[in-house]
């Protein structure tokens, strides 16, 4: 089997885009930093990095005869809302598991944003009060059981849609993606830099450029405040995914990179370095950043090229997973 073998159902506009951050560049001095933006890759409810990975799941949904997606997340989260829309896209039910996995003050917390949107989707969202924990929940199998004891058939999408035999293949197909563009836009980028909490994104693109000839870095951010639980789940579906799509061999030990230092105390809560970093790249770039992941993943780059561990000469890759409808729950982040 090759990727190209797996189905796709199309939700993306195409390939995202890929630009320069010329501003930010020249206010650190280089490395040049790109961004491909997973945030307008789609119409679907303001896109992301889910919507990419469902492109692969939904085949397989309507294949057994799925009527209701089921998934789980935190109340902001960003991929029960891609779920939401990508079952009103297809015509499918969404029943969305919304747990209280962060503790952060805003009154309007659970009313807008992602749920927000979700809700205007039509999905039946339930509130679940629950602690951070990327596993299997009971409330997430009490979901599945209640569509089935009403007639109905679910699709199980676990969290981030991650621990999914195809969690993995969104994320490979954008590795041949990124080089398809480098072509066309004559650079190769060394170094990637992704925000990582359920695993697959960058799971997938370990496998997608381990099977491309020219080496490159992929440095996964954790914003989950668990680092060696982050890595253990990239591990484990890159080295599935590597098998599934046949990458012919094992992948080493030091192509899977997550990093600690910028996620703060707690998944979900911003801490300084976070609220910098979206400041700095709104105002130098016009470009929006989330609080809970691509803050943070930004915190990590712009330390990363000042320390000098991303070199001056690097072509830097920040892969923009989107998750700003979240930034209306944290106001109180920007007083
Ligand atoms: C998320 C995830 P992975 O979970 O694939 O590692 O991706 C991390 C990530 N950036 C990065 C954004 C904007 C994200 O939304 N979000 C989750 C959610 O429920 O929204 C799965 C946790």
């Amino acid at each position: 089997m090759s990727l190209d073998d797996f189905e796709r159902y199309p939700l993306l506009f195409g390939p995202s885009p890929v630009h320069p951050l010329d501003r930010l560049t020249a206010h650190l001095g280089g490395a040049r930093i790109w961004a491909k933006r997973e945030d307008c890759n789609s119409g679907l409810a303001f896109g992301g990095n889910k919507t990419r990975k469902l492109e692969y799941l939904v085949p397989d949904a309507l294949k057994q005869g799925a009527d209701t997606l089921v998934s789980i997340g935190s109340v902001q989260s960003n991929h029960t809302r891609q779920v939401a829309a990508v079952a009103a896209r297809c015509g499918l039910k969404a029943v969305l598991v919304q747990e209280s996995w962060v503790d952060w003050p805003d009154a309007v917390n659970d009313k807008v944003g992602n749920i927000l949107l979700s809700r205007i989707m039509g999905a039946d969202v339930r509130l679940v009060q629950a602690g951070f924990g990327i596993g299997f929940k009971d409330s997430w199998q009490n979901a599945l059981e209640d569509v089935r004891s009403a007639g109905g058939t679910p699709y199980a999408i676990p969290a981030g849609a991650s621990d999914h035999p195809l969690g993995g293949l969104g994320f490979a197909n954008w590795a041949d993606e990124v080089r398809e563009q480098e072509r066309q836009l004559g650079v190769f980028f060394d170094t990637i830099v992704v925000c990582s909490v359920t695993g697959s994104t960058q799971a997938g693109m370990i496998v997608g450029f381990a099977g491309q000839d020219r080496p490159r870095r992929v440095l996964g951010v954790d914003a989950s405040a668990k680092r060696a639980e982050t890595h253990a789940q990239v591990e484990k579906i890159a080295r599935a995914t590597a098998q599934l799509i046949g990458l012919g061999r094992e992948l080493r030990d030091d192509e899977i990179t997550v990093l600690e230092g910028w996620a703060g105390g707690y998944y979900g809560i911003p801490v300084k370095s976070t609220v910098d970093a979206i400041r700095l790249t709104a105002r130098l770039e016009g470009v929006i950043l989330d609080p809970v992941y691509e803050g943070k993943s930004m915190a990590a780059l712009i330390d990363l090229i000042r320390g000098g561990e991303i070199p001056k000469d690097s072509n830097v890759l920040y892969a923009h997973l989107g998750g700003q409808p979240a930034l209306n729950a944290y106001s109180g982040a920007f007083h």
